[in-house]
């Protein structure tokens, strides 16, 4: 049985990943953030107790900015695939704490290629590491982005992602190591983050829709991103690991929306007209924008055979059916008499 280490297990990505690896009758181990409130809620559908027999999935006390625990994991699980997912990843968030961001990001990475190598190098074990590289490392680049494309980096968080793609790039030619940068456009999903644009637009506007919220303050209704499916994403991962030699890979769908055409779409799946419901904050501003990104994904199709299953329309309309029926339920609740904490409504 094959056993893979997972950091960043308990975000979007993790958990669609952990999914996909157990599916695959993979061992899974995943690196979990001590946190005051559970941070687990994305690993409910698989995580099972401990102590019940032939349990495959393992949460690990870690964090990326220690790296002591990062030897000490991997000494006791020996991964044969590691999956570095591990990120402050909102670029907004970036601005107000680019040290912290970098630190996570850049030097977080290169803590857990430095405790892989020393583990490859001590046990002469033969481990693969994937990398959660971003489009937005593109960031002012022209598109279409591809993996000839000059990285422009228009804030900490692509700063830092930067500088691990080549930390990466680095240990692969310094130690012969098997380690593949993937470059990952958008994606979403049901399980995306509240303050992510896209599903900072399905809550509200499915909140709004059923009266328990007014209005959606956003930020930036111009720029374009190419959104795919996180689940598609997640097995593109998989697939950059399973090859004869490493390489780096763009992930993308080749299709680009913009803010607006998003919000049209998520406005349409509940009959609104968002034009009397939105409000530009400028908090929610950045002090340098991404323009536009779409990825040219020919390399990921010829070479790993992959492709995304699920459309810009589709995943418009999977994140609005998720979140109205989310509202739903709290509208029953609330009618019942309870009150929910309520998620990023107000933030991101
Ligand atoms: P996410 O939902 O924000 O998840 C990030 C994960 O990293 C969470 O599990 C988080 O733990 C964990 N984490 C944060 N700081 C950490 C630390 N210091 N030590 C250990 N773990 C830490 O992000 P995602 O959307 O799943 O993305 C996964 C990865 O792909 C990230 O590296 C992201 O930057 C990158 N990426 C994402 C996209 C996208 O569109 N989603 C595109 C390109 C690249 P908590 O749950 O405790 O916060
Ligand atoms: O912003 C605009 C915002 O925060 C998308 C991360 O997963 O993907 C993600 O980064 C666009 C930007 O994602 C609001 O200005 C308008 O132009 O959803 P986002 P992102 O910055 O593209 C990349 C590939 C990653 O690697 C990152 O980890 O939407 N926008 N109004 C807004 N964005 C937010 N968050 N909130 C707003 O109110």
């Amino acid at each position: 049985m094959k056993k893979a280490l997972i950091s960043g297990v308990t975000g979007q990505d993790g958990s669609f990943l952990a999914e996909l690896l157990l599916a695959k009758g993979y061992e899974v181990h995943g690196i979990v953030r001590r946190a005051s409130t559970f941070n687990t809620g994305r690993l409910d559908g698989i995580y099972a107790d401990p102590h019940e027999s032939g349990i495959r999935l393992s949460l690990h006390y870690g964090d990326v900015t220690d790296a002591s625990c990062l030897r000490h994991i991997l000494e006791k699980v020996q991964p044969d695939e590691i999956y570095n997912l591990a990120a402050q990843s909102h670029v907004r968030v970036s601005f107000d704490q680019a040290e912290y961001t970098a630190d996570v990001v850049a030097t977080g990475t290169l803590r857990l290629l430095e405790a892989y190598r020393d583990h490859v190098r001590v046990l002469g074990r033969a481990v693969r590491f994937y990398q959660a590289g971003s489009s937005e490392m593109f960031g002012a680049a022209n598109p279409p982005q591809n993996e000839s494309t000059a990285f422009y980096p228009r804030s900490p968080y692509a700063v830092s992602k930067v500088a691990a793609h080549w930390y990466c790039v680095n240990f692969r030619e310094a130690y012969n190591l098997f380690i593949c940068n993937g470059i990952l456009f958008n994606h979403e999903s049901e399980r995306r983050g509240e303050t992510f644009v896209t599903r900072k637009i399905t809550r509200a506007l499915s909140r709004i829709k059923l009266g328990l919220q007014s209005k959606l303050y956003l930020g930036n209704l111009a720029s374009y991103r190419d959104w795919g499916y996180a689940g598609d994403y997640v097995e593109a991962m998989w697939l950059m690991l399973q090859q004869d030699a490493p390489n780096d890979y763009v992930v993308a769908t080749g299709e680009t929306h913009s803010v607006r055409e998003f919000l049209d779409q998520a406005a349409a799946c509940v009959d609104l007209d968002w034009a009397k419901i939105v409000e530009i904050d400028p908090r929610y501003l950045r002090p340098t924008e991404v323009d536009v990104l779409l990825g040219d994904a020919t390399k990921a199709h010829s070479r790993l055979g992959w492709a995304p299953r699920i459309g810009f329309q589709q995943l418009v309309t999977l994140m609005m059916n998720n979140d109205f029926e989310l509202a739903r339920q709290e509208k029953t609740l609330r009618e019942a008499g309870f009150t929910l904490p309520l998620g990023g409504g107000g933030r991101g």
